[in-house]
C-alpha cells in the first residue's frame, strides 16, 4: 500500500503535542531536526515538517494525506479539507481587543474603526456577518502592539491566557472564532485503510486520556 504522509507544524505551539500525540499512537520516528521528512519506522507512514500557514493548502491538494493545524488556519486559508478529529490541544480563541482608554462600547462602534489583525479573512467574514464597514489593517505578528502605536483602534488576534492583550493595555471586545488543533485529512479519502487505521490509534489515544 502506498506510504501515507502527515504534515504537523516544523516548531512552534502545535509541534510538541502533535509529536506526543503520534508517538502515543505507537509511530516511531526521529523528531525534526534538519530534515523536513522523517520515515515512520513501524508504519507505512512520513512525517512533513512544515510551516502550520502551508498544511491545510498541502492537504487539500495531495501532497500530504493527513494534517494537524489549528482551526484558525483552515478558516484563514479557505482550504477544502475534510476534518477528522479534533485533537483537544492548541486551543485558544481568535478575539476583538480594545485598549482599556477606548470608546467602543457596542458591536456597531467597530463600524469605521481600523482593526489590526493577521486574520484578515476570518475578521471580514465576522465584520460581514454584522454588517460593519472597518479598515483591516494586515500584518504579520505582534498585533497587539498596534493600537499603543497609533496605528488601529482594535485589533483581531488569537488569546489563550489574555496575558498578552492584558500587558498591552488591551481587554478582549468580543469572540470571533474557537480554536483547537484538528486532525485533516483530503475529501474523499474515507475508504483509505491506512488512514483509518491512524484514525483510530489517534481517538483510542485520546479516550485513554479522557
Ligand atoms: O512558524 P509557524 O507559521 O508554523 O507558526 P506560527 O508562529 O504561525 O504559529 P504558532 O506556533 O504561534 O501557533 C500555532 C497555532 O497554535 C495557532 O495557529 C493556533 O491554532 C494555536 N494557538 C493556541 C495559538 C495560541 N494558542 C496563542 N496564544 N497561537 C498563537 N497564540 C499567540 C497569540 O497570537 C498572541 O500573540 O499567543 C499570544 C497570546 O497568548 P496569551 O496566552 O498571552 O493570551
Ligand atoms: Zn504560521
Amino acid at each position: 500500500m502506498k506510504t501515507l504522509k502527515i504534515a504537523i507544524q516544523k516548531s512552534g505551539r502545535l509541534n510538541e503535542k502533535s509529536v506526543e500525540l503520534l508517538k502515543n499512537c505507537g509511530l516511531s520516528f526521529d523528531n525534526y531536526k534538519s530534515s523536513l521528512i522523517s520515515p515512520v519506522s513501524n508504519f507505512p507512514l512520513e512525517i512533513l515538517f512544515l510551516r502550520d500557514d502551508d498544511i491545510p493548502e498541502y492537504v487539500q491538494d495531495g501532497i500530504a494525506d493527513l494534517g494537524i493545524v489549528g482551526e484558525n488556519v483552515i478558516s484563514e486559508t479557505g482550504a477544502d479539507v475534510a476534518y477528522l478529529q479534533r485533537l483537544g490541544f492548541g486551543k485558544c480563541s481568535l478575539k476583538i481587543a480594545i485598549p482599556h482608554t477606548s470608546t467602543i462600547r457596542s458591536i456597531g462602534d467597530l463600524n469605521g474603526k481600523a482593526i489590526a489583525t493577521s486574520y484578515p479573512v476570518i475578521l471580514k467574514r465576522f465584520l460581514d456577518e454584522h454588517k460593519l464597514k472597518a479598515d483591516i489593517r494586515t500584518i504579520s505578528g505582534s498585533v497587539e502592539i498596534s493600537p499603543g502605536l497609533g496605528m488601529s483602534d482594535a485589533i483581531c488576534d488569537l488569546v489563550s491566557t489574555g496575558g498578552t492583550l492584558k500587558s498591552n493595555g488591551l481587554q478582549s471586545f468580543t469572540d470571533v472564532m474557537a480554536s483547537e488543533a484538528v486532525l485533516i485529512g483530503r475529501k474523499g479519502d474515507e475508504d483509505n485503510l491506512l488512514i483509518s487505521e491512524l484514525i483510530q490509534r489517534v481517538q483510542s489515544v485520546l479516550r485513554a486520556r479522557e
